[in-house]
């Protein structure tokens, strides 16, 4: 599959502050009309099509804003730390008739469907020597102690042997899952990387990925007893952020909800955990789209906050 863009996925500081959409020069508004050119797209393609946008305003979304465009579809989620709303099951040839009639809509954007990817991740990074790398930072003492990593996924099977405890004894209680949270039902709950049902009560029917509990097994996976498949840094803990389904689906303003969940509880005092296994270190997305881009989209705004 030739995926254009990897959103790369390691290591966001989380650093708090405002950026704003510039939608001037936006990779995906060529004829400046703010209006995203794939929804222009897609309107060429089928002008009926229900589809979801994240509407950029200039400003912090209003009442009046929102009774606004919930004539147009339905508000699914309004950003925290941007000035943007989601809005789903919008006629795709409507996109135009938003922006004529409000002024304060700097941008439509696609909400644009994000694929799990793993084919990417475990090969440039250098945690254990090897011939060609033998500096490695095990070598160095570096195995993620004191280091917790959200896992923004399908969720993760922390039952897994390589994720279920952090000594691989099963004497001792030392569980890797510190916290969780399912941006798809909103709920903060350990969430389970299994069938994902629908809103609409349809059920995925391609074949199971276990894709989070894969990447989660790379990035902090003691490797079981035998420790021969050990992940990168087995000795962090696990945040479970489910943002996308069995199938390996969602769409950007799933992963954004798992971010901005993250941000909040970047310093979050976890229950039970020392000092040192507090918050949010590390987000991991081994997450995709079809398309490039160039910073200014809402996710890639979001990915700066944290
Ligand atoms: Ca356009
Ligand atoms: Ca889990
Ligand atoms: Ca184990
Ligand atoms: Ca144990």
């Amino acid at each position: 599959m030739d995926f254009k863009k990897l959103i790369p996925m390691w290591l966001f500081p989380l650093v708090l502050f405002c950026q704003h959409f510039t939608p001037s020069t936006w990779l995906y508004d060529q004829n400046s009309n703010r209006v995203d050119d794939r929804i222009e797209q897609i309107i060429e393609g089928n002008p009926d099509s229900l589809i979801s946008m994240i509407v950029d305003l200039g400003h912090r979304p209003t009442d009046e804003d929102s009774v606004f465009l919930d004539q147009y579809g339905r508000i699914e989620y309004i950003m925290q730390y941007i000035p943007s709303v989601v809005v789903t099951h919008v006629q795709a040839s409507r996109a135009h008739d938003m922006t004529a009639n409000l002024e304060e809509i700097v941008m439509i954007e696609w909400d644009e469907p994000v694929y799990a990817l793993l084919d990417v991740s475990a090969y440039a990074i250098q945690a254990r020597s090897s011939t060609d790398y033998p500096n490695s930072s095990w070598g160095d003492g570096v195995q993620g102690q004191g280091i917790n990593i959200a896992i923004l996924d399908t969720g993760v099977d922390d039952g897994h042997p390589s994720l279920d405890d952090m000594d691989d004894n099963a004497d001792t209680k030392d569980p890797k899952y510190v916290a969780g949270y399912d941006a798809i039902t909103n709920k903060e709950i350990n969430p389970d990387d299994d069938n994902y049902q629908s809103s609409s009560g349809s059920i995925c029917v391609e074949d199971e990925v276990y894709h989070g509990t894969h990447v989660a097994g790379i990035a902090l996976g003691t490797g079981g007893a035998s420790h021969i498949n050990s992940g990168i840094a087995p000795e962090a803990k696990l945040i479970d952020v489910k943002v996308v389904n069995k199938c390996g689906y969602c769409v950007n303003s799933s992963v954004i909800k798992g971010i901005e969940w993250c941000i909040k509880n970047r310093n979050t005092k976890w229950k039970g955990q020392p000092s040192d296994y507090h918050g949010i270190d590390i987000i991991n997305m081994s997450l995709g789209t079809r398309s490039a881009s160039d910073g200014q989209d809402a996710q890639s705004r979001v990915d700066i906050h944290s």
